[in-house]
């Protein structure tokens, strides 16, 4: 295809060249008793992804790519000022068929989710709250210029990125994502491995043409005659990046580590595991700590999911250690990929700093409990797949678009039970803003039965969710042919979230739904 000869070969690039980043904190503008200001720029650079490779040209919060992490400390109060400085044109194909991204609104739009945050509805970066270079246009829900966080979340890992209707998948593709670390004192008493031993990876796929530039498919595998650039069904990149660099590689004390592991693919699933075969002891989920530690050997991450795990290199000096991903793509049932099998690689030295005084606490948070019979309502929700006027595959939640109007209305303190119910041949991380929930369980249907008479018949037993599941969620995996089930609580904040699923490609065509907290 004309397409595919431009493209780098992905065993062009020699892996473990390049050092891991460690990305900066972002100091704020100004600190005081009762809150703390930030100011954060989106802007167009250029930066080396690869030593072996021209330089890239990105767009990243500060002008970096991750953007800088901003670290807040539970329930401070802190308002940031999210500017746009990036280009009147994008920098990859638009595709203006998609949800929202029609030839009446400006190319280039922004706006800004953290995701994981507990926020009023003003300050969660709605999809159509978007706004363009220096506030010069802004989208219909758009209603401030400073947004507002509360940080009413435990300790945590989170993650700030582009939410842009209809161009969330090329946005982020470009660069703009960061992390977002929520921390406690109560957190800092548990004495795990912190400082320069505390790291987050955010584990990327991207293609890269030969002079160096971002590639991003023009076309699905089998075009679409009728328009110069179509979505793709989803995207897979030929390289894998932790932290904007291409297979980087970490030098490590032989001592432990808290790594935050983040997939920020557009739709790539990440399977690890560490090829010396040790086990990781996985502390943490999507919003919080678990209740103790578990040991493990292999952790699913689909896009948006998070682990958080403590690896020991203890008694490891001069070993070299290789994380390795074997997720089928798509997940679960296309092939394994085996030019990305590799992510990144641990590099253990002789030397150790301090003593190793860190622990791996026996004890860690309270999940909290939700009592099935709590729940004050059960919604039971499609995940469905038809083809649209182009031929194209087009993904819906609760078989409607983003535009119908909104069906999900639950009552601000109540709790609800969502069956999420796969009628597709695919896994979707379903994302709902705003919440945390438990994944209560999942259970293989007929979907034959279900396209037919709408009644769902359980194929088999009630299967409980992975150990490493079973913490506070904002991302659950939905597999094909079960209904997962997951339990939560809406609030603390009424009005207008919404719910998608995290593969980026599936989000923006057409897998959102608006979703309204009534009072
Ligand atoms: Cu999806």
């Amino acid at each position: 295809m004309l397409f595919g000869k431009r493209i780098q070969k992905a065993d062009s690039l020699t892996k473990y060249m390049d050092a891991l980043p460690i990305l900066q904190v972002l100091p704020p503008k100004y600190k005081g008793q009762d809150h703390t200001y930030y100011e954060v720029c989106m802007r167009e650079c250029k930066v080396s992804v690869h030593s072996e490779l021209p330089e890239t040209t990105i767009w990243g919060y500060e002008g970096v790519f991750p953007g800088p992490t901003i670290e807040v400390e539970s329930g401070e109060r802190v308002y940031i000022k999210w500017e746009n400085q990036l280009p009147s044109t994008h920098l990859l194909p638009v595709d203006f068929t998609v949800h929202g991204a029609h030839h009446d609104v400006p190319e280039v739009r922004t706006v800004v989710h953290v995701h994981g945050a507990v926020v009023e509805p003003e300050s969660d970066g709605y999809p159509d709250a978007w706004f363009t270079k220096g506030f010069q246009q802004v989208g219909v829900k758009f209603a401030k210029r400073i947004y507002q966080y509360d940080n009413l979340m435990n300790a945590c890992t989170l993650w700030y990125h582009d939410h842009a209707i209809g161009i969330t998948r090329l946005n982020i593709y470009a660069g703009l994502a960061g992390f977002f670390l929520v921390r406690s004192e109560r957190e800092r008493c548990l004495n795990m491995p912190s400082g320069k031993y505390d790291i987050p990876l955010m584990l990327q796929d991207r293609t890269f043409n030969p002079d160096g530039s971002l590639y991003y498919p023009m076309q699905p595998d089998d075009p679409i005659s009728e328009l110069k650039t179509s979505i793709v069904p989803e995207f897979f990149g030929k390289t894998i990046l932790v932290n904007g660099k291409v297979w980087p590689f970490l030098e490590v004390e032989p001592r432990k580590y808290r790594f935050r592991v983040l997939n920020g693919a557009n739709s790539r699933f990440f399977r690890l595991k560490l090829d010396s075969d040790q086990l990781m002891f996985q502390v943490g989920t999507d919003r919080g700590l678990l209740t103790q530690p578990i040991g493990i050997k292999e952790i699913i991450l689909a896009p948006a999911e998070r682990a958080d795990i403590i690896i020991d290199f203890t008694n490891l000096e001069g070993k070299r250690i290789t994380l390795i991903n074997d997720a089928p793509a798509p997940f679960p049932n296309g092939e394994p990929d085996n030019e990305v099998r590799e992510v990144m690689q641990f590099r253990v030295i002789s030397e150790l700093e301090y003593i190793d005084t860190s622990s791996i606490p026996a004890v860690l948070e309270q999940v909290p409990l939700y009592s099935k019979k709590d729940a004050f309502r059960k919604r039971f929700l499609t995940l469905d797949h038809s083809i649209d006027k182009y031929g194209r595959e087009i993904m819906l939640l609760d078989n409607q678009g983003w535009d119908a109007p909104i069906s999900e209305t639950p009552k601000l303190g109540t709790t609800e039970i969502w069956y999420l119910i796969n009628l597709t041949p695919d896994t979707h991380p379903i994302h709902i803003h705003l919440i945390d929930f438990l994944i209560l369980d999942r259970r293989k249907f007929d979907v034959d039965k279900y396209n037919r008479d709408k009644i769902i018949e359980y194929q088999g037993p009630s299967i409980p969710p992975e150990p490493q599941e079973r913490g506070r969620k904002d991302t659950a995996r939905a597999n094909p042919n079960e209904v997962t089930r997951i339990i939560m609580q809406f609030g603390p904040y009424s009005g207008l979230y919404v719910w998608h699923c995290h593969m980026l490609e599936h989000e923006d065509y057409e897998m959102m739904r608006p979703y309204m907290i009534i009072r």
